[in-house]
């Protein structure tokens, strides 16, 4: 495999690494108010881009990325690992027996591990596109893995616009170097979704879905290149993707501990299809050979987690480093009577019950985040892009609908379930769902009555409550009058 040297980001790339934190801040504050009067969020973005260069610039003396980090103890380093169709009791500090994450679950007796944390969607595409956009399915860009209407291609995939401003794209405004390996989803080649249009400086790896269910393709993408996988040349099986992810991780972190980092790791496994060098230490089960490779999968990706933790303490960057664990969906499958992958929780990935959108999620950030703790904050991605934006002392877009959990992750006070999560799915005709306090709701079709669930008491969704309580219906039924807007890709249809 060739060195990945980087290729800057044309878009949003500006030179903050000099900027005042307390400057930059005070920029953002008067471009949010240019925003409220009708300047895109692209404008925007280049407009802070702009104005942080010429602060940089009149900054003189500050040429040291080393002291501005020392300064600004507000800047650690973020990694983000997203492990892909894993359920939510897949992992050993998530009740699993079977499958082996000692790493994975070191993070959680060093940080906090949530119980109530969902994803964006449950599916692949729009998960990313909420967890990217801190918009929910009812405004993010990408909507479903396939478009209906418009889109690139046969498969009419959707790709983020120049407008949708991501996660990338907001910590770039404090001076972060960005990079992403693993599964994009969110644009094809050429369009203006893709990683390195999107804030990404650095990016290897599977552009969409679909290529993404081959472990042994003859090619990734780096950057906007080909980059050929000459050992899997002529259907040769002979160089694993996943490795190459890890190994582009810990590469991109050796290269970047010097200066605050964002890396995104959005893991292939363990999606279909079950493809792996070795079923080790499962090898010898009595499992049928898809869970062996499910088991063997999750248990490769753990032994990773632990490489790049090793190497964050060999770097002596560890406690500069905040690190979130999580799945980008609910489980593919069940595994009933093996892993019994979605732990107590009703349904799997395409469903919006909780088996398909609640996700395990550790966050680690040591002497910051709570070490060995358990929240029930409820949050969602949606959250991720407003809580990263206050964490780093910048401004989020306005028309997110995540709020900054910061204080929850920290481990103060702070009630986030006093508020609508919101998820809308296109699979199997229209489907909603409504997080609301202690309260579930969900609307299978267009016009059929919400089912209500307190999940609080009845974490498998098995008692619908919503005749009983003509009120709560009432106040989500009001919140889902305002909660979307239409897109023109998915036009609502009922289930046909
Ligand atoms: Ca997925």
């Amino acid at each position: 495999m060739a060195n990945f040297y980087p290729v800057r980001n044309c878009k949003s790339h500006n030179n903050m690494e000099c900027a005042p934190l307390e400057m930059s801040r005070q920029f953002m504050s008067k471009q949010k108010a240019v925003i409220s009067n009708g300047v895109n969020r692209r404008e925007f973005l280049n407009i802070v881009a702009g104005g942080a260069a010429a602060s940089a610039i009149s900054f003189a003396g500050c040429n040291s990325q080393a002291a501005e980090r020392k300064k600004s103890s507000k800047q650690p380093n973020i990694i983000f690992i997203m492990a892909d169709d894993m359920g939510y009791a897949d992992l050993g500090c998530y009740g699993q027996k079977h499958i082996k994450t000692p790493n994975i679950n070191r993070l959680a007796v060093e940080g906090t591990r949530f119980t109530q944390c969902y994803t964006g969607s449950t599916v692949c595409a729009p998960s990313r596109s909420v967890l990217m956009t801190g918009q929910h399915t009812g405004h993010t860009r990408v909507r479903a893995n396939f478009g209906q209407v418009g889109g690139v291609g046969p498969q009419k995939r959707v790709p983020l616009k120049g407008e949708d401003v991501t996660v990338a794209e907001v910590v770039k405004q404090a001076g972060y170097v960005t990079g992403i390996t693993g599964k994009w989803g969110l644009g094809e080649p050429q369009t203006t979704g893709v990683p390195n249009r999107q804030g990404f400086d650095e990016w290897l790896g599977y552009l969409n879905q679909r290529n993404a269910h081959s472990y042994y393709p003859p090619y990734l993408w780096h950057n906007e290149e080909k980059q050929i996988l000459e050992k899997n040349a002529n259907g040769q099986r002979k160089q694993y993707s996943h490795d190459l992810f890890t190994d582009f991780a810990l590469n991109f972190i050796r290269r970047h501990k010097n200066r605050p980092f964002f890396l995104y790791l959005p893991y292939t496994v363990p999606h279909a299809k079950y493809e792996i060098p070795s079923t080790d230490p499962y090898t010898d089960k009595s499992w049928p050979d898809d869970a062996k490779v499910h088991a063997a999968m999750i248990t490769r990706m753990d032994a990773d987690v632990g490489r790049i933790m090793s190497l964050l303490k060999d770097l002596a960057i560890d406690s500069k480093t905040l690190v979130f664990f999580c799945s980008d969906n609910g489980a593919a499958k069940r595994w009933e009577g093996i892993f019994d992958s979605s732990g107590p929780l009703r349904g799997r990935k395409r469903d919006l019950y909780e088996g398909g959108i609640r996700t395990p999620m550790i966050v680690r950030w040591p002497g910051r985040v709570p070490a060995g703790e358990t929240s029930d904050a409820a949050w969602y991605f949606a959250d991720v892009l407003p809580t990263l934006a206050e964490l780093l002392g910048v401004n989020p877009p306005d028309n997110i609908d995540g709020i900054s959990v910061l204080p929850a992750i920290l481990g103060k006070k702070q009630r986030t379930d006093d508020r609508f999560l919101y998820w809308e799915f296109y699979g199997n005709g229209f489907q909603q769902a409504v997080r609301w306090r202690s309260y579930k709701a969900v609307r299978t079709s267009p016009g059929k009555a919400l089912e209500l669930y307190d999940v609080s008491k009845d974490i498998s969704e098995q008692h619908n409550i919503a005749a009983e309580n003509p009120d709560i219906i009432a106040r989500i039924e009001a919140y889902l009058k305002t909660a979307r807007t239409d897109s023109p890709n998915w036009p609502v249809q009922a289930k046909k």
